[in-house]
């Protein structure tokens, strides 16, 4: 009993730790671990009565044992040794590594300690073999609606070139044109699964859109696996590597056009009645609405919380300045990223490199708007 107890409850509290149970699993757990102490007290009790006075000190002290016992093995499943970055190829040759020395000309963590991640500041061969014998997998997004469809080949197709190359990739392509999605060869371990979606007279309801299919997607398909996911624009290409490195629970990408500037001068939401208002003297970074993942429960919370206060916001007829990338701004800065990925992990081709930027890994194309949006 002992054992079963422990082993069952501990499993529960181990997922609730990594945020993937609802509470029915905890109250489960709690119901159990509070049932075997039940059980203990009523022992202890009913040899109570039977043997007398002698032998009841005996007992009492016999299930005291056991409930401590008990409670001592809970507390030890309970709280397991964590081997997020666990190195298993123990003999795996990588650089050494230096507090000293790395890139100065960057800041490569926030104030809240999420590292920044940028060029020269991690160790791909060293990452990829922490996550490698984890059979991780990462799930993208990609919306092709109307004539962003013409993108998709090329997103593909980079992707399969820099994007988590050698790890399981799965990518969903929502299209309101399923037969237009081009056939990419993909490598093993690696697959696609087209979603059809409606188009719309705005472009501003297709891209806030993807919030609530982001939303759907994640419990039908995704309940309580604990892996990846990243959701991404279609009219933007892969140049570079985007892997491991990239991976955290709540992952962020630095808006290539506003890292210069102070932030109240941001294009965040500034009227107070919105639910993705940020105030003038608020906020951390801008992030980018194309680009933005983490671990599955988490971005189902984000994409959750994005799209109720969107719904909200239109009950009271209001649009944020820039939809969901301004409540994904919103619920960045009141829910900080885990990681954030520097505007490597998302340039824009019409800006020249800056000099900081020393690779770009993924980048928006230039595109003529006012030909292939539904409306202006
Ligand atoms: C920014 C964001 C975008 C989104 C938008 C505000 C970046 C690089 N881009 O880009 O993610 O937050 O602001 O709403 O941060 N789409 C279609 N068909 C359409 C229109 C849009 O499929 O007719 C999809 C497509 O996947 C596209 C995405 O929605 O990549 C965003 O639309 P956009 O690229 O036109 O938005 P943009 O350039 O204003």
């Amino acid at each position: 009993m002992r054992t079963q107890t422990g082993v069952s409850a501990s499993v529960c509290l181990v997922e609730l730790h990594a945020g993937l149970i609802d509470s029915q699993c905890l109250l489960g757990a709690h119901a159990e671990i509070t049932s075997v102490i039940t059980l203990c007290r009523f022992d202890v009790t009913h040899r109570d009565r039977e043997t007398g006075g002698a032998e009841m000190k005996s007992c009492r002290a016999a299930g005291l044992i056991l409930l401590v016992a008990l409670l001592l093995g809970a507390a030890a499943d309970v709280f397991p040794v964590s081997h997020e970055f666990h190195l298993e190829a123990e003999h795996l040759q990588y650089k050494q590594p230096s507090i000293l020395q790395g890139r100065n000309d960057v800041v490569t963590v926030t104030p809240w300690l999420a590292p920044v991640v940028w060029e020269g500041s991690f160790d791909p061969v060293l990452l990829d073999g922490i996550y490698r014998p984890k059979n991780i997998s990462i799930t993208a997004t990609v919306f092709a609606v109307g004539k962003y469809i013409m993108f998709l080949k090329d997103f593909l197709e980079t992707a399969e070139q820099h994007f988590f190359v050698g790890f399981n990739v799965h990518v969903y392509v929502f299209t309101d044109q399923p037969k237009e999605v081009p056939r990419v060869q993909m490598a093993a371990g690696r697959k696609l699964t087209v979603r059809s979606v409606l188009d719309s007279q705005r472009w501003q309801e297709i891209s806030a859109r993807r919030m609530e299919l982001i939303q759907t997607l994640i419990e039908e398909r995704h309940r309580n696996i604990m892996d990846y996911i990243f959701c991404l624009d279609v009219d933007s290409r892969f140049h570079g590597r985007w892997g491991t490195e990239s991976l955290g629970r709540l992952v962020a990408v630095i808006h290539p056009g506003y890292y210069k500037d102070p932030r109240s001068s941001f294009p965040y939401e500034r009227r107070p009645v919105s639910r993705a208002y940020v105030a003038p003297g608020e906020g951390d970074f801008y992030y980018c609405g194309g680009a933005f993942g983490g671990l599955l429960q988490e971005v189902h919370l984000l994409a959750r919380t994005c799209h109720r206060n969107f719904k909200e916001d239109a009950r009271n007829n209001i649009e944020a300045a820039w939809q969901e990338e301004s409540h994904l701004n919103r619920y960045m800065w009141v829910n900080k990223p885990s990681k954030v990925l520097s505007p490597e992990y998302l340039w824009q081709d019409f800006k020249p490199r800056n000099p900081e930027v020393h690779i770009v890994r993924f980048s928006g194309v230039v595109k003529n708007y006012a030909k292939i949006r539904p409306n202006v």
